[in-house]
């Protein structure tokens, strides 16, 4: 015992050394720096001066150890583990017990509950991985100054799968990944286990993500190969004390690829034959393997559609692979036909609602959050309600492919939010998109949601270091979608940036408020898709040629003499008669229209009056201008709460601040310029015009895009 303690105290000496250095980011919310006020921390002393733990299982295992480092720090003091508290009191009890209930009500396996018993703390669930969640629950009450006194919390998860999708590639980089390359060492694998990969796991159990699909969706068959296995399952053999399953992002033609079949056509019985050994090959490496990831027919990857065969027909065929295994088959319903002449909009709804009660029971269709793809704002996917035999997977991207990289701030939670709040009225009002994916609308026992990850081998983990929030924000909401982006935001800041209480909430309000500002001086009113070709990165509205019409930006806006917009109701592409007749009417009547869906569904004269009472070419310099300029007000925001800041991070960040005050202005610059050729109106006073032309933007542009 002497012994541990002498150890702890030099681990606190340590870690007191390291957190007077610079902040890096690498800790990210889980930095545990000892709380400087004496009176709150002696309170939480006396409340934790031990952890009674029996538990030999792993997950119990890790919460003591997550426990014991995390206070120990917290409290600059040593917490000792000890087997049970028998009379002591002020501790922490872990206790796994399968009949664990709370206020009468049977708890979630992953579900825990936090009380008190005789002046100790218990932290109890039915499973390790429950106590685990609870763990870092009760580090959080401390790490954002919450009482412990008195404590009765429960919670369970309103989703099943709360995933990580890395779009990470075997040669190491990742698909617009903008944090470095991957944070596998696929070469170093499996013999050395690099110590990030436990860290990474750490940050994910603290938010409640179980599970992550290490490779992208434009999959390699090599992940299926016998050598590479065994490098996904040194992985998953760190992940597993975490309570984190490994997904496999699937090739569709691997049994051709890699398997020596001359077809992989989902009804051949070879091809049948040849996924069951795989699946089979799989769970002998990896006995708790989450399943697959499909990405076919969309983009050039192959599918079944190369045989004839329907989506149904090849998420089957591998569900049943999957046989006795417990492991389901996540299959993406973002396709678009290749030469499409109609609206992209509508492509991804035709191909799959008919297929609606076609699915294997362990087939989970996953959805993005809108029907075109994660732009900076969309209307929900009319997916969402259109098939209720079929449990949806909600996928959303953290990784800003289309929200500047990772450098602009743009704190996601307020999109994530608006999209799992949209009501479909699937079964009335209420039928919200947040209820059709935690199962509660059609009863589906699986239920999902993943977020893109926006994670790389950089030292903070995301490049901007507030692209943090952003992982940790959908671990929050994907646990508890009826978190407020407010409460998340403010969590995230006292346990990554500071706990002084004006900082917190200048912050805060500057997270919430950066969405609706990129959005301003990108993609104003409901436009979309008017970024820079392939590289998504900067405007480009003018873009009239690519590989495909619908890669174009003319395609989505539509901008001409007449007007501005993509007219979707019956007079045009009729995508709006996707969605039910409550929505149609809210968004059918560019009267009506919620100014922020405008011109998603709607053609609108320039001169057009709007309800703020300017006409449709003023009101889109407006909102440009005023967008760009509210990039200042958050460079003043981040300023004011610079005393309360790290100064290597806050230097960071005011740098990047500084990038996105420059990019809003070529964002503002190019679309007001290029619109005005059309519109053949004034900028409005009091706004002032550009001082360059649209041609400087042009060359702007044109830099950017050369290789
Ligand atoms: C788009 C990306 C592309 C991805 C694709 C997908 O531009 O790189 O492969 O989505 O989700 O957003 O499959």
């Amino acid at each position: 015992m002497l012994l541990r303690n002498v150890f702890l105290l030099l681990l606190l000496v340590v870690a007191a050394a390291s957190s007077s250095r610079a902040d890096d980011g690498y800790r990210l919310w889980l930095k545990y720096d000892r709380i400087a006020d004496a009176a709150p921390r002696q309170q939480y002393q006396r409340a934790a001066q031990f952890i009674a733990s029996s538990g030999t299982t792993p997950g119990v295992r890790t919460a003591a150890a997550e426990l014991q480092r995390g206070l120990s720090g917290l409290l600059g003091q040593a917490v000792p583990v000890v087997a049970a508290a028998g009379s002591r009191t002020g501790g922490i009890v872990l206790r796994v017990d399968a009949q664990a209930s709370a206020g009468g009500q049977a708890l979630k396996p992953e579900g825990y509950h936090i009380f008190s018993e005789k002046n100790n703390l218990v932290i109890t669930g039915r499973t390790d991985r429950a106590v685990l969640y609870g763990a870092f629950a009760l580090l959080r009450q401390v790490q954002t100054r919450q009482p412990l006194a008195g404590l009765n919390v429960t919670s369970n998860p309103r989703i099943n799968f709360r995933l990580l999708n890395h779009w990470d590639n075997p040669n190491g980089t990742v698909e617009r990944g903008y944090a470095g390359s991957s944070i596998w060492q696929w070469y170093e694998l499996p013999e050395r286990l690099d110590p990030r990969y436990t860290d990474y796991a750490r940050a994910n159990a603290s938010i409640g993500i179980n599970g992550v699909v290490i490779n992208n969706v434009n999959a390699s068959a090599r992940y299926l190969s016998a050598e590479y296995l065994a490098k996904v399952a040194a992985l998953a053999g760190v992940m597993r004390p975490y309570g984190i399953r490994v997904y496999l992002s699937v090739m569709w033609a691997a049994p051709k690829v890699i398997g020596g079949l001359n077809t992989a056509d989902p009804l051949d019985p070879a091809v049948k034959q040849w996924w069951a050994a795989k699946s089979d090959e799989i769970y002998k490496a990896i006995p708790d393997f989450g399943g697959f990831l499909v990405k076919a027919n969309s983009e050039g990857e192959p599918g079944p559609q190369d045989y004839g065969r329907n989506h149904a027909d090849g998420a089957n065929m591998l569900a049943q692979s999957l046989g006795r295994h417990d492991g389901v088959v996540m299959w993406r319903a973002f396709v678009y036909k290749a030469n499409s002449n109609g609206d992209r909009f509508k492509e991804a709804y035709e191909e799959f609602q008919p297929l609606d009660g076609k699915f294997d029971p362990k087939v989970l269709v996953q959805v993005k959050n809108g029907p075109i793809d994660f732009q900076a704002r969309e209307p929900f996917h009319p997916l969402f309600g259109a098939m209720p035999k079929t449990p949806l997977l909600l996928e959303v991207q953290l990784t800003q492919e289309y929200l500047g990289f990772a450098t602009h701030l743009v704190y996601l939670a307020p999109l994530i939010k608006e999209c799992l709040e949209a009501d479909t009225y699937a079964k009335g009002p209420g039928s919200t998109v947040a209820k059709v994916v935690d199962g509660t609308v059609d009863h589906h026992e699986l239920s999902g949601i993943a977020g893109v990850a926006n994670i790389g081998a950089d030292r903070n983990w995301t490049g901007h270091p507030v692209g943090q929030a952003n992982w940790y924000a959908f671990g929050r909401l994907a646990w508890d979608h009826m978190l407020s982006p407010e409460t998340i935001a403010a969590e995230w800041t006292k346990m990554t940036l500071t706990t002084e209480p004006a900082a917190v909430r200048t912050l805060t309000n500057l997270l919430e408020q950066s969405r609706s500002i990129y959005v301003r001086y990108t993609t104003p009113l409901g436009l979309h898709h008017i970024m820079g070709e392939s590289i998504h990165y900067g405007p480009q509205p003018w873009l009239a040629k690519a590989g495909r019409p619908d890669w174009t930006a003319v395609y989505y806006h539509k901008a001409d003499s007449v007007g501005l917009g993509f007219d979707r109701t019956a007079g045009g592409s009729n995508a709006l008669a996707l969605y039910k007749p409550e929505v149609q009417k809210q968004w059918g009547n560019a009267q009506t229209c919620p100014l922020n869906y405008l011109l998603w569904f709607h053609h609108v004269g320039w001169r057009q009056p709007l309800p703020t009472g300017r006409t449709l070419w003023n009101e889109l310099c407006t909102r440009y201008y005023t967008g760009a300029d509210s990039v200042l007000w958050m460079q003043q925001q981040w300023a004011a709460a610079k005393p309360a800041l790290d100064p290597a991070l806050y230097a960071d960040v005011a740098a990047r601040l500084q990038t996105q005050r420059k990019e809003a202005l070529w964002w503002r610059d190019a679309c007001v310029l290029y619109f005005q050729t059309l519109a053949r109106q004034p900028i409005p006073a009091p706004l002032v015009p550009p001082a360059r032309s649209l041609a400087d933007v042009k060359n702007l542009v044109q830099l950017y895009q050369l290789k």
